[in-house]
């Protein structure tokens, strides 16, 4: 829980990885897309490559045709280039930034439609894990959804959210909410579970773990998503999932995350949190398929 609390603490130290001495201050930098070297975009080919071996039958299906519609196999792609057409679907635009920016600049951009994406690409050495979002997970992983116009508006309300939140101490909780949702979040299809989170679909290893387990036949929990019970469990930061949330459809997400949050995050104020491995009586585990 403590993960973009020390991430914010390590921007303010400068701890952090990425350029921020040319940030205008909404953390905005020059993406300089002609500074990324042959390395670099065969690095990004590499990762594309091993993610769309893993995400057939498994992305939901938004994922899977805006990845291919975005074209992006090749290189690291032009932010510029994407905004244009990304604008044109659901009027959201591409920021550069140098890396993870303090909470209320992210709200800020999501609440005006503005996807912050880091502009660094990982080291070779952090092919399979890294900690910190980098280019690929921020665009590979984030960006295709942003084209599903029913995904966009919910960030944008979760950006506004998030303004309110600051204002009310309940940023833990909305924290939760984004992680169990953007970054880990799992949906229905007719044809099972499908995975919308951008943490697991630019994973190497989760794609296949938070619908189908380990080879151990560790089983995560999959439960249906209710928004206060989110908002209660705490989430692991450096393993996989212990439990993943599963909405029914988009509309879902954007309708129960709509209310004001006011007095449930004075109601969690009081709660202990969760353990992430905990089922509660009667909750039960989802079918995969
Ligand atoms: N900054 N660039 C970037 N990307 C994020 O996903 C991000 C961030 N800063 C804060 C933050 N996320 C979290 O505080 C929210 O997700 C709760
Ligand atoms: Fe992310």
């Amino acid at each position: 829980d403590d993960f973009f609390a020390s991430v914010a603490a390590k921007s303010d130290s400068g701890a952090l990885r990425g350029d921020y001495s040319n940030a205008d201050k909404n953390y905005v930098v020059d993406q300089h897309w002609a500074a990324y070297s042959p390395a670099q975009h065969a690095l990004w080919r590499r990762l594309y490559e091993r993610q769309a071996k893993l995400i057939p039958g498994r992305a939901c299906d938004v994922f899977l045709d805006s990845i291919k519609a975005l074209d992006v196999s090749q290189g690291i792609p032009q932010f510029d280039r994407t905004t244009e057409a990304l604008y044109k679907a659901t009027g959201w635009q591409l920021v550069a930034v140098p890396g993870l920016v303090p909470d209320q600049t992210f709200f800020e951009h999501l609440a005006n439609r503005r996807f912050p994406v880091t502009v660094w690409l990982r080291e070779e050495s952090e092919f399979d894990y890294i900690v910190e979002p980098d280019v690929f997970h921020d665009f590979f992983g984030h960006v295709p959804l942003l084209f599903n116009p029913v995904f966009a508006d919910h960030l944008q309300e979760y950006g506004k959210g998030g303004l309110k939140a600051l204002k009310l101490d309940g940023l833990a909780f909305l924290a939760r909410l984004y992680w169990y949702t953007i970054e880990f979040g799992l949906i229905q299809s007719p044809e099972g579970l499908r995975i919308y989170g951008a943490g697991i679909l630019s994973s190497g290893g989760e794609v296949e773990y938070a619908l189908r387990g380990s080879p151990q036949n560790q089983q995560p929990n999959r439960i249906p998503f209710q928004v206060e019970r989110v908002m209660r469990t705490l989430y692991k930061i450096d393993s996989y999932q212990e439990t993943y949330f599963v909405i029914r459809d988009f509309q879902q997400l954007f309708d129960d995350t709509a209310p004001d949050f006011t007095a449930l995050y004075e109601q969690l104020k009081a709660q202990d949190a969760l353990p992430a491995n905990t089922l509660l009586p009667g909750e039960k585990n989802l079918a995969v398929a």
